[in-house]
């Protein structure tokens, strides 16, 4: 599965204002329900859509943030949140509504929370066929209505905007046109082994457990190999057998050993080797088993790099920040994805095992899925320790990167955390390839 880089579009705004039908507009289908009926939408919906000129695009459309009640309050979380990993929030404002409800506080904490998270806004005015009569009715026009909704915004001249009646066919074009204006300018994302030059084999370690599912390689693995070949880099695949590596029997765990180093010195020594890129939980055989002059580091240290936009520093302090930990504190795990946990899964089992012997009296917490804590809840935490993060997208681990940030809680990975816990050489060994290439 290939990963794409999606621009990812929030739809943001009071109860009502047209957000579902601004959705409905340009994914060019009935997506999101529209209905009369304050408070229609709850939970975020979510969809993928190529649009022409713009490229690939993810479309959240939100819940009015407006409502009240434990439901309102529900519904509000999971708006903020979709604010908080998209590129571009987009804030439909019916002026007619706001200049009825006496104020534009609504919109106002919209502006104020796109710009406190760094993200891009533009504003989509819905203009209704029959906005204009209703407030000629009470003596306004819609260039006041539209003033007044304004002066709620940050930098309110320089917010891109439009007006538009989303129920139009007609106002695609437009729509469009202003995403294309105010979408925030990419940047290119870092390449996968950025160190990686076309001489000697990169050999991937993938040892398979029984979490391992069948029919497929993970998507790490999968992204590896492309790359590397698109390098025309020689691959070598190799498998350990975990238990018979790590067997309390001598003879069985020599042997084990012996067959990955035959395995390299196929590749005429050393020399014939550029890296050694293993899964992480191998880490405590890979460090022994490749020759020092080989560099090693590990699939989620490379993703982790890819998904922080090459931010790598910033996990590696936060695995030094480990070292501070004493009985008593709390280490947040976090795992992206959903899957079925067995006994030795890296995030439940084997880290909190290896967590628990190394800070004895250390107290873990584990958020999994979707769902991240907010900042509040986070600052309890002396460090969190992330997965790999490879199931979801660059813009929302980014938004979890910026709410640790903000909690001031430092951040590590799960690789990291993994080596950390063989200590400071492996530690240092497993970043060097990627330090290499800033210096040079
Ligand atoms: N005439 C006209 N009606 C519109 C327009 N936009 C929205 N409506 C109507 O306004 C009502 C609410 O529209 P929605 O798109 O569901 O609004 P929403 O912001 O998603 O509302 P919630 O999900 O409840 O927060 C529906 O009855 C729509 O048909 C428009 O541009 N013109
Ligand atoms: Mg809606």
């Amino acid at each position: 599965m290939p990963r794409i880089d999606r621009l990812v579009i929030g739809i943001f705004g009071r109860i009502n204002a047209g957000k579902s039908t601004l959705m409905n507009l340009l994914t060019q289908q009935y997506t999101s329900i529209v209905d009369s009926t304050p408070g229609t939408t709850s939970d975020t919906k979510s969809a993928v859509m190529e649009i022409h000129s713009i490229g690939p695009a993810r479309i959240l459309d939100t819940a009015g943030i407006d409502e009240g009640g434990d439901l309102g309050s529900k519904k509000r979380a999971k708006a903020w949140a979709a604010l908080e990993e998209c590129d571009l929030a987009l804030l439909v404002i019916d002026p007619v509504q706001v200049l009825l409800s006496g104020s534009p506080e609504v919109e106002e904490s919209i502006g104020n929370a796109a710009r406190r998270h760094g993200r891009s806004l533009a504003l989509v005015f819905n203009i209704r066929a029959d906005s204009e009569r209703i407030l000629a009715e009470r003596g306004a026009t819609l260039a006041d209505a539209v003033e007044f909704c304004r002066t709620a915004l940050p930098d309110r001249t320089a917010v891109p905007s439009i007006m538009a009646d989303l129920s139009d066919q007609a106002s695609l074009h437009p729509l469009v046109d202003l995403i294309t204006r105010a979408r925030p300018a990419e940047d290119a994302p870092p390449q996968l082994l950025p160190f990686i030059r076309p001489r000697g084999a990169v050999v991937l370690h993938i040892p398979m457990d029984e979490e391992t599912p069948s029919g497929r390689l993970l998507r790490p693995q999968e992204m590896a190999m492309e790359y590397l070949l698109r390098m025309m880099v020689p691959v070598g695949l190799y498998r350990t057998d975990l238990r018979l590596g790590r067997s309390s029997d001598a003879a069985l765990a020599a042997a084990e050993r012996s067959r990955f180093e035959s395995f390299l010195s196929a590749f005429g020594g050393s020399g014939g080797v550029q890296l050694v890129l293993t899964d992480s939980q191998a880490i405590d055989l890979m460090k022994d088993w490749v020759p020092k002059e080989i560099p090693l580091t590990t699939f989620s240290i490379m993703m982790i790099n890819q998904t922080a936009g090459g931010d790598l520093d910033l996990f590696a302090r936060g695995a030094a920040a480990m070292d501070g930990l004493r009985a008593g504190d709390r280490v947040l795990i976090a795992e992206a994805c959903n899957h079925d946990r067995m006994a030795e899964d890296i995030g439940t089992a084997q880290i909190p095992r290896k967590l628990k012997a190394a800070v004895p009296g250390v107290e873990i917490d584990h958020a999994f899925g979707r769902e991240f804590p907010d900042p509040r809840e986070l600052s309890r935490y002396s460090v969190a320790v992330h997965c790999g993060g490879c199931m979801i997208s660059r813009q929302a681990a980014a938004a979890r990167v910026r709410r640790l940030a903000e909690a001031g809680v430092p951040v590590t990975n799960y690789g990291l955390a993994l080596s950390w816990f063989e200590g400071p050489e492996v530690l240092a060994r497993v970043l060097e390839p990627w330090v290499e290439r800033r210096d040079g």
